[in-house]
């Protein structure tokens, strides 16, 4: 190891729906970053513009979208009084790509000897489809205001970076330019062997106070994000994941897992769990050891980020039984779509529609408040592909559900397509892959604003309709989501 470094990590400014929930939580990715530097003796600091400016909205040149975040000056205090000698921003979302290079050349333009990386789910996809032969996004990336792009697992390997190994020898590093170098090495970790990502570095209580999670429905605003494992067995066709993580999901050790939570309740009085995995229901043996351990802490857990609907089908009743005892209140399940050809054809996703409903049916006998997503929109779906999936959402059985308009990601072989065939709407392309607006050209529609007006009322009129079938069941999970001691008792009661 080198010398001590002092490390900046930089959320950038994000761009949110004028008027939308425009949710924010602490980076895991930034914070597994931060926790290995320190575990080596670095010095580092997190800062995210984008919460640490959450008041702070200014127009943008779309009427429905506005910038959220801190200002240049803020940034540069920020700069001024940590004085960093490295910085890295994290793009964990193409959205952010040219906030990204704006806090770049803001950091340039403070000291331009200062190294500055970049990595994310942006950064991952825009390499990817590099070597596709699209060249752009990382070729926006390399316009001189970042030294390097890293790709993968870079927990250990950024480390590795700061401590000036040399860039070639690291893995997942690229070091850009008007022709990039590419890594001989994946950047790819032992997932057992991470620290905890470095919560004291973050602004905790400012995520606690703007309250907006990613769980539509948590009970507390004292929400902690976990990661049990990574990777997805699946590879879904507009799916980032595939391309970053890769399809052996990988679990953590669930006493470390159980040590992350205890601690983080000592320390910041955290009163739910929302699990960003995956696929944190893949495989039932890890998942059995982590519940076992959770069982002991009556802490309410969820899993916003969705789990496919039919792992273990079979086994579902005392799979999600055994979730309901250790504190699961609710569990998205991705569904997709309602038209088997969408799901086989398009996606890719081993998903039968017809056993939907039957699972939704076994995580509500286990007293499991169900949440469904799905999507609209999808390139080559027909009108009446999309009304069988409104159809499909309505009769699920499902508490609550949403559609999502499908938004190619960048390093996605949907994306690809998308491009390949040049089928966005005219004025529009990556940068707004916001699920509530439309970029791609939907069949049956003029504008990407008549979509978004469909999408809109179906989600409030399906909903609508699943609240009027089971109002008790509503009033219940309203209920659950306002008040922390009915969620407590919830899980005390099993
Ligand atoms: C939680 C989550 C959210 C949360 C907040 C995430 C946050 N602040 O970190 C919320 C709910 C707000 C959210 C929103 C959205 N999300 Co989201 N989200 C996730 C999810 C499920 C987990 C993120 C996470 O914690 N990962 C774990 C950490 C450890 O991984 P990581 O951040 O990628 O970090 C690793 C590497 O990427 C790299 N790295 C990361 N940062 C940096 C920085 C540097 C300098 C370096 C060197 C390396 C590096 O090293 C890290 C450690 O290995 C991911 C899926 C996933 N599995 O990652 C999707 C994901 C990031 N989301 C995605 C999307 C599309 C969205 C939305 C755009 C959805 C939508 N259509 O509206 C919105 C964007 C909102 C906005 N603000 O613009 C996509 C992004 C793809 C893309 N190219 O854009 C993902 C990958 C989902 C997917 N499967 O496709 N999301
Ligand atoms: S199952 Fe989910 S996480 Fe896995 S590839 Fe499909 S959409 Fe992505």
């Amino acid at each position: 190891m080198g010398p001590r470094r002092r490390v900046l990590l930089l959320a950038p400014r994000m761009h949110g729906l004028r008027g939308g929930i425009n949710r924010m939580q602490p980076g895991l990715g930034l914070g597994y970053l931060a926790g290995v530097l320190q575990a080596r003796g670095h010095e580092v600091a997190i800062y995210d513009a984008a919460l640490e400016g959450a008041q702070r909205q200014l127009d943008t040149n779309d009427p429905d979208e506005v910038l959220i975040g801190a200002s240049d000056v803020q940034i540069l205090e920020v700069l001024d009084d940590f004085e960093p000698d490295f910085v890295g921003i994290g793009i964990p979302f193409s959205t952010l790509a040219e906030q990204a290079l704006a806090v770049a050349r803001l950091v340039r333009q403070w000291d331009e000897t200062v190294p500055i990386a970049v990595g994310g789910a942006h950064v991952n996809g825009a390499v990817s489809d590099y070597l596709h032969g699209l060249q752009d996004r990382l070729l926006a990336l390399g316009d001189g205001s970042v030294d390097y792009a890293m790709v993968g697992e870079c927990d250990f390997a950024f480390a590795e970076l700061v401590e000036d190994c040399p860039p070639g020898e690291v893995a997942g590093v690229v070091e850009l330019g008007r022709k990039p170098r590419f890594p001989r090495r994946k950047a790819v970790v032992d997932i057992t062997q991470l620290p905890l990502p470095a919560r004291d570095r973050m602004n905790l209580e400012g995520y606690f106070a703007y309250g907006r999670f990613h769980s539509s429905q948590s009970t507390s605003n004292r929400v902690l994000n976990v990661m049990a494992s990574r990777g997805c067995p699946e590879a879904c066709s507009f799916c980032a994941t595939p391309a970053t993580w890769g399809q052996r999901v990988r679990w953590r050790d669930p006493d470390a897992i159980l040590h992350e939570i205890t601690d983080c309740v000592e320390r910041y009085g955290i009163e739910e769990i929302q699990f960003e995995d995956d696929s944190l229901t893949a495989m039932l043996a890890p998942l059995s050891e982590l519940c076992e351990r959770l069982a002991g802490l009556g802490l309410p857990w969820c899993t916003p980020n969705g789990v496919k609907a039919n792992y273990h089908l079979s086994r579902q009743p005392e799979m999600f039984d055994m979730m309901r005892r250790s504190g699961c209140y609710q569990v998205t399940l991705a569904c997709e779509s309602g038209a088997q050809r969408v799901l086989d054809d398009i996606v890719g996703k081993r998903l039968r529609v017809e056993q939907v409903p039957v699972a939704v049916g076994h995580a509500k006998r286990a007293g499991l408040f169900v949440h469904s997503f799905w999507m609209l929109g999808f390139p080559g779906e027909t009108r009446a592909e999309m009304q069988q999936t409104v159809e499909a959402a309505a009769s699920c059985g499902a508490d609550s559900v949403s559609f999502s308009i499908v938004t190619p990601l960048p390093g996605t072989p949907l994306y690809r397509g998308v491009v390949a065939r040049g089928q966005w709407w005219p004025g529009r392309d990556y940068r707004g892959t916001n699920f509530r607006r439309s970029q791609v050209q939907v069949d049956g529609f003029d504008s990407p604003e008549a979509f978004e007006r469909w999408v809109a009322e179906v989600n409030a009129q399906v909903n609508q309709q699943a609240a009027r079938r089971d109002p008790e069941r509503a009033q219940r999970r309203r209920q659950l989501t306002h008040d922390p001691a009915v969620a407590g008792s919830l899980v005390k009661q099993t």
